[in-house]
């Protein structure tokens, strides 16, 4: 359908005037449009766009929102890898670090940039042509997720690029930066969890890296993700832009090209302005609407960062000049002893709620019974916690001068708190731990990590259910969320048919996650998820694995004697096993396609693409049906009737009427060292193991 002019040119126009509000409103900080005229000129481009499709552009703000959500993310390496930092934890560590620098370069004038280090996610963002064409996550700095629709939802991250009439924008750039989650939106989000039942996000900072994970863009949007952008890299050159000679210059390129950069930087001449700047913020950090962890520092001038170059991991040029985790003051009311899905019972501070690190903290773990006595702490006494790593609030010290009279020693109990059978502690061990597999704190722990994100990602399926079906004994093993029937939930109080029937569908529709993700689900001790996904890679059956030597696991690259013995380990007990027969009964994913040489993934590129071969005769070595899973691993299809269509006749001895056949259509013959040459040269290793 041709497009009228008119329609054309007012789409045109809409889109720059929504742009442009956008960006006051997102990046500017200063709206220029009431909400309703937005609404209403977003709605016009909106239907102009369904009634000419022709009209959508890619960075028609319209397109922020994906419509399908994806069924997973795929890994890409990043172009140019992102660095990790340094970090000091004081100013003589700072010093410290001034000094190195100055060593490698003692002319050099080293004044810096001081930036707020925001408490966030770092992104990688690619622009072709000016155009957004990736967002992809740090990862572990060489190779993140592709997680593009979700970055296009961030409203601070311009679609394409702000440019000059008639300037030419560099061919490539990259842009990283921080998102984060505003304080208000975080709690929002929160609240929301809690009101449903869900487990709430432990501090802002995993809850935009939830978020970022989210495979829906349309919940992405939802939740207001911010960015600031603070690295500008021009790999084929600058096309009309000046290039910058200093990060002060490269901050101020990210904001002519349209990023929200952080607006609290600083250029410091000596590093007594940078001690300065550390110590407003450290104060000053408690009134932003997010969260910082420290100051980073760089040095301004490019060439001298090019000059010292990076170590193994972080550049010389910069470093993170942290503020100490946030220490606060409060009472214990009481300590309880919580049972977690290893069975390790951990005793806990039931503490006066208090505001630490963004969070509210009613609870602190003492994690065992040998750091409790250490600590010597009472109950009524006042301690001093804080959060470890920034997420599981800890005990630090009490203060036993402000310890109450009627205060009260703990004694760790000898009988588990859940099942009431007989605890253990190793005299060599720290950890006390409850050894009966079917105690429902276990089972609470084994369905809560199967259900979580990294596992078999299970919506609605948190802390308040589980307790619920396993008291009520609906559920008595992870395999028993598969036969939960909408009629079995709806006897549970507060329990209507919409969330019924929601969870479910869920629990159904994670029979489809795929075999790493349910491996990690099974919460083997050491597997995590990039042990899972390593282990799953290299055994693609869960018999596979199951059977496997301990040789044969600590084979596989990064798994180590401890992580193999485990999972060996984890196989030979009779329960395991049972629940591994239920769990494929339920139909969920033990196995995953046979492995296919990384070069043979793009489908085009396989050697049999397109192809038909038809087998006969009796093969030297391949059994007829490994020929065939050969052949189609190699992209091609076997057939069993000859016709002139055959690409190829597979002959081994004893070939009769087809092989007559064959020669009289022309159709090639292939030899069984044809095939495994081809295969070999595509990178296909034909795995020849004895089946019996
Ligand atoms: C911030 C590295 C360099 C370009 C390497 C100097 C480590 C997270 O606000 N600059 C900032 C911030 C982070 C940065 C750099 N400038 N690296 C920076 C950063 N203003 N947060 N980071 N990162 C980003 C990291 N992330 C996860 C795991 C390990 N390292």
């Amino acid at each position: 359908m041709s497009v009228p002019a008119e329609s054309h040119q007012r789409a045109a126009d809409l889109r720059q005037l929504l742009q442009q509000a956008s960006y006051a409103y997102y990046v500017l900080d200063a709206p220029t449009l009431e909400d309703a005229v937005y609404d209403r000129l977003y709605r016009e481009l909106q239907d102009l766009e369904a009634a000419y499709p022709d009209l959508i552009t890619p960075d028609s703000p319209t397109q922020r929102v994906g419509e399908k959500p994806a069924s997973q993310f795929t890994a890409v390496p990043h172009q140019i890898p992102l660095y990790s930092l340094d970090n000091a934890f004081d100013m003589a560590e700072f010093y410290a670090w001034d000094d190195r620098w100055r060593k490698l370069a003692p002319t050099a004038d080293g004044s810096a940039i001081a930036e707020l280090k925001i408490d966030g996610n770092a992104l990688a963002l690619t622009y072709e042509n000016g155009l957004l064409v990736r967002g992809v996550t740090r990862g572990d700095g060489s190779t993140g997720e592709d997680i593009t629709p979700n970055v296009r939802t961030i409203r601070a991250i311009p679609l394409r690029l702000h440019s000059q009439p008639g300037a030419t924008l560099p061919p490539r750039v990259e842009v990283r930066g921080e998102a984060f989650l505003p304080l208000d939106v975080f709690e929002q989000i929160n609240q929301t969890r809690e009101a449903a039942g869900d487990a709430q996000f432990a501090n802002p900072r995993n809850a935009a890296a939830g978020t970022l994970r989210q495979l829906d863009s349309r919940v992405v949007a939802q939740r207001r993700l911010d960015f600031f952008a603070y690295t500008l890299l021009l790999p084929e050159g600058a096309g009309d832009l000046t290039p910058p000679r200093t990060q002060w210059e490269s901050l101020e390129l990210l904001q002519t090209l349209g990023f929200k950069v952080n607006p609290h930087r600083q250029r410091c001449a000596n590093p007594a302005a940078i001690a300065a700047y550390y110590d407003h913020w450290a104060t000053a950090r408690a009134e932003l609407p997010y969260l910082t962890d420290g100051v980073v520092v760089k040095l301004n001038d490019l060439a001298l960062q090019q000059h010292l170059g990076f170590t193994q991991k972080a550049p010389r040029w910069a470093i993170a000049l942290k503020y100490p985790a946030e220490e606060v003051p409060t009472v214990v009311r009481d300590i309880s002893v919580n049972v977690g899905r290893t069975g390790a019972v951990t005793p806990v501070a039931e503490l006066e709620p208090v505001q630490l690190a963004g969070t509210t903290v009613a609870r602190a773990t003492l994690h065992n019974a040998d750091r409790l006595a250490a600590l010597d702490i009472h109950i009524g006494d006042t301690v001093i916690v804080r959060k470890a790593g920034e997420i599981i609030p800890e005990v630090v010290r009490s203060q036993p001068e402000l310890r109450p009279p009627e205060a009260q020693r703990f004694q760790m109990p000898t009988h588990c708190p859940e099942c009431g059978e007989p605890l253990d502690k190793p005299e060599d061990e720290a950890v006390t731990r409850c050894l009966n597999s079917s105690c429902p704190a276990i089972l609470r722990g084994a369905l809560i990590h199967w259900a979580s994100r990294a596992a078999l990602d299970i919506a609605g399926v948190g802390e308040k259910w589980v307790q619920h079906w396993v008291e009520r004994g609906l559920v008595r093993s992870v395999a028993d969320l598969y036969r939960l029937s909408v009629e079995d939930l709806l006897s549970c109080d507060r329990m209507g048919a919409t969330l019924a029937q929601k969870l479910v569908t869920a629990i159904d529709q994670s029979r489809s996650q795929p075999w790493p993700r349910v491996l990690y689900g099974l919460g083997i001790r050491h597997v995590g998820s990039v042990n899972a996904q390593a282990l799953a890679t290299e055994f693609y059956t869960v018999d596979r694995l199951a059977n496997a030597s301990i040789e044969a696991i600590e084979a596989v690259y990064g798994i180590g004697p401890e992580i193999a013995q485990a999972v060996c380990r984890w196989f030979q007990v009779p329960a395991n096993q049972r629940l591994i027969e239920q769990l494929k009964q339920a139909g969920v994913q033990l196995a995953a396609d046979p492995p296919v040489a990384e070069s043979d993934t793009a489908p085009l590129d396989r050697p049999f693409s397109g192809k038909t071969v038809v087998i006969t005769g009796t093969l030297p070595s391949l059994k007829r049906d490994q020929a065939k899973a050969l052949i189609e691993q190699a992209g091609g299809k076997v057939t069993s009737a000859i016709s002139t269509k055959t690409s190829y006749l597979l002959a081994g001895e004893k070939a009769g009427s087809k092989l007559t056949k064959a020669e009289s259509l022309g159709v090639p013959l292939l030899s069984e060292a044809d095939l495994l040459a081809q295969l070999t040269a595509a990178g296909i290793t034909p795995a020849l193991d004895p089946q019996p």
